[in-house]
């Protein structure tokens, strides 16, 4: 089981690494390790298991985050009334294909399960993204994604190429954006 004491944390290497690409049919090990990143970020959205593990709540997962330096990314974004899921999946060699020039960015900020600290500012990211990835079992998904799930989905992506959320926040002026921008509330 995945606990927050297999999250590695800001100032290790393999969270500045380009992580590597998987190729199929994926190993048992592989394929578990996709799984368990889904089933932490289960537990860490629900209330009782959080609390008994300690858990920080999660949407998004990435395999650089407990040490493993391949392409793969667990994603759960439950929606406004909590039994709707609005994605749930565990992303594999994900590429965004083609992107809004609309950017977005949500109102509180970001935050990151291997970044312990607070990090206040906007993080403009694309509101509107086309992604290519492929599910644990190899099948190949291109899906239109909009507002959080896209910023979530973007979010996860960075942590694959070593880029980490406040790399994109001003640090003059961290609450800056353009007027176009979207705010997601
Ligand atoms: C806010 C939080 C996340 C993504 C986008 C906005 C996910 C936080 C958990 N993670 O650190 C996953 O990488
Ligand atoms: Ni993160």
């Amino acid at each position: 089981m995945i606990t927050m004491k297999n999250i590695i944390r800001d100032g290790k290497t393999t969270l500045r690494q380009e992580a590597k690409k998987l190729t199929f049919p994926l190993s048992q090990e592989e394929r578990q390790l996709g799984h368990d990143m889904m089933t932490f970020l289960e537990n860490s959205q629900d209330p009782e298991i959080a609390a008994k593990y300690h858990l920080r709540a999660g949407v998004g997962l990435a395999a650089p985050q407990v040490n493993v330096s391949l392409q793969m990314a667990s994603v759960l974004v439950p929606g406004p009334e909590d039994k709707k899921i609005l994605f749930k999946d565990t992303l594999v060699n994900p590429v965004i294909i083609s992107h809004s020039v609309q950017g977005a960015a949500l109102a509180e900020g970001e935050g990151c399960l291997s970044v312990d600290e607070n990090v206040p500012g906007y993080v403009v990211r694309h509101d509107r993204i086309t992604l290519r990835y492929y599910d644990l079992d190899g099948k190949q998904h291109k899906i239109r994604l909009k507002n959080y799930p896209a910023i979530v989905c973007q979010h996860e992506i960075d942590h694959l190429h070593g880029i980490l959320f406040y790399d994109h926040i001003n640090d003059k002026q961290p609450f800056s954006m353009k007027d176009e921008d979207l705010i997601i509330e």
